[in-house]
């Protein structure tokens, strides 16, 4: 507390307007809080923050006996106290009370210093004349910067219909794709139990059998070649030999002979008409397909639940190379191509259904980076997809940085990294290129609301950590207007317009 002559001189002034109009007048204290001011019946007076009674003449005696401070707004006889200021025409506020009368002035009105030490103009319609400029000015950044980012929305529910759009319509091609692979699947099953079923079986045996046939016809007339100079040799021999040699084994080995030659052997299979059987086998395995393939045909007529291509592909597997010519050693045409089931036929079916599975493979990736696409959460909810890769650039110190929303930040064409995730207002950048002898290369990038894109500022605050200022239709939102803190009647100001003072 400190008494200067001049305190002490208005004194008793002061007790005199606590006193005679305590309602409407107490030096410092604002019209909503002077309620609070009150003295109780016998002239006392509780101070606000503490159980202290005093009376209530003390008030404003410039004397502190609060420990709050309370007791004395209008004077600067306590350090915790505070005194408001009218400010008429700009923003009440209250200052803290020890600046009252300390030659300076701190409010606008000029009213903390009533004691005249230093003479105070009234520069109130001046600061709030430069209030309300700066007010405007930023009410009409939010307000063209919202209009954009309006734009930014309508643009994004564009791109999320079409998106959705593409999304459906992979999805019926999905679904007509995999309808497609179970009836080209079910062709192919029916198909290939058709060729592999028993007559192929038969085909298989007979062909291997009709080889050791000609096999053995082979060996047959080798053997019957051979014969045919052992019984030339014997004959010789027994009309040639000397009987009267006496030669015992010769003699046995003639008469032998004799007995062997007049016991005709017939052959009973005769070498032309069994080839000509195996001939005739192998002609009629041929007609084994085309008997095949016509029943396949009239199952296929009958049959209207097939679906055409498969129709097509039944009778053009008819032109096609009959299967059992490839089986049968035979070259023989088949007759009735029109109904064959061929292994080309086969062939061509297993490669349409591998098309058909690539096909569906991809739509299905494609399906799930839409989906993931669709689903990304990311903050400013969809405009993302309309800042997806939008480039804001600007010349900080020695080098030019290049900022693309949700991609990538480039220090001139180093990579200060990836998008990661974004926080609130804040996209993080990460992995970017090694700093030589420390971390990857990250960025931070604040994001403000302003107009259109601009960097404000770039600061490496580690070494290849870096934090990016930059101003964003993006981050504008209509909580971000500001309404203008001088009212008419100079009300209570509430903490918030405290705060706001502060920054003024
Ligand atoms: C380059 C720039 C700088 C960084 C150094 C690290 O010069 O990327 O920002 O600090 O490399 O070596």
């Amino acid at each position: 507390m400190h008494f200067t002559t001049r305190t002490l001189f208005f004194l008793p002034w002061l007790l005199q307007v606590a006193v005679s109009d305590a309602k409407t007048e107490v030096l410092g204290v604002s019209p909503k809080e002077l309620n609070l001011y009150q003295p109780d019946e016998n002239g006392n007076w509780k101070c606000l923050n503490s159980s202290k009674v005093i009376s209530f003449s003390q008030v404003n005696d410039d004397y502190c006996d609060c420990p709050d401070g309370s007791d004395e707004p209008g004077t600067s006889a306590c350090q915790n106290g505070r005194f408001f200021c009218v400010n008429k025409g700009y923003i009440s506020t209250y200052i803290p009370s020890n600046r009252v009368n300390d030659g300076l002035c701190d409010c606008c009105d000029g009213s903390d210093e009533y004691m005249e030490i230093v003479h105070c103009e009234n520069t109130c319609n001046e600061k709030a004349a430069v209030y309300l400029d700066e007010l405007n000015e930023h009410n009409n950044q939010v307000r063209k910067g919202i209009d954009i980012r309006n734009e930014w929305v309508r643009a994004a529910e564009v791109k999320n219909e079409e998106l959705k759009k593409i999304y459906d319509e992979n999805n019926s091609k999905m679904l007509a794709t995999m309808k497609r692979k179970n009836e080209l699947q079910a062709q192919l099953d029916r198909m290939m139990r058709e060729n592999v079923d028993i007559t192929q079986l038969l085909n298989d045996d007979l062909s291997s059998m009709k080889e050791t046939v000609d096999l053995l016809l082979l060996e047959r007339s080798e053997f019957i070649k051979r014969m045919k100079i052992l019984e030339d040799i014997l004959k010789d021999m027994a009309s040639g030999y000397n009987p009267n040699y006496q030669d015992m084994a010769v003699k046995d080995a003639a008469s032998r002979w004799k007995e062997v030659e007049n016991d005709k052997l017939d052959l009973l299979v005769e070498e032309g008409p069994t080839a000509e059987l195996v001939d005739a086998v192998e002609e009629h395995l041929a007609m084994v397909p085309v008997l095949k393939a016509k029943e396949v045909k009239k199952q296929k007529e009958a049959s209207n639940g097939l679906i055409d291509q498969t129709k097509q592909l039944l009778f053009s597997a008819a032109e096609s190379v009959p299967f059992l010519n490839n089986l049968v050693s035979g070259k023989k045409e088949t007759e009735g191509h029109d109904s064959e089931v061929s292994s080309k036929a086969l062939e061509r079916l297993e490669h349409q259904l591998n098309e058909v599975k690539y096909q569906y493979d991809d739509l299905q990736s494609e399906q799930a980076r839409l989906f993931e696409d669709m689903n990304e959460p990311h903050g400013w909810d969809d405009i993302y997809r309309v800042l997806k890769g939008m480039e804001t650039k600007a010349k900080s110190g020695d080098y030019e940085y290049r900022i693309r929303f949700y991609e990538t930040v480039f220090q001139d064409d180093i990579s200060l990294g990836e998008f990661v995730e974004q926080e609130g207002n804040i996209l993080k950048y990460a992995n970017g290129q090694k700093c030589w002898n420390g971390p990857p290369r990250s960025a931070q990038v604040k994001v403000e609301c302003g107009k259109s894109n601009e960097i404000i500022s770039v600061l490496e605050a580690q070494k290849c950590e870096y934090l990016i200022q930059m101003l964003s239709p993006a981050a504008c939102s209509t909580t971000l207007y500001r309404k203008s803190l001088i009212t008419e009647a100079n009300e209570h100001p509430t903490p918030e317009t405290i705060a706001e003072n502060d920054e003024l």
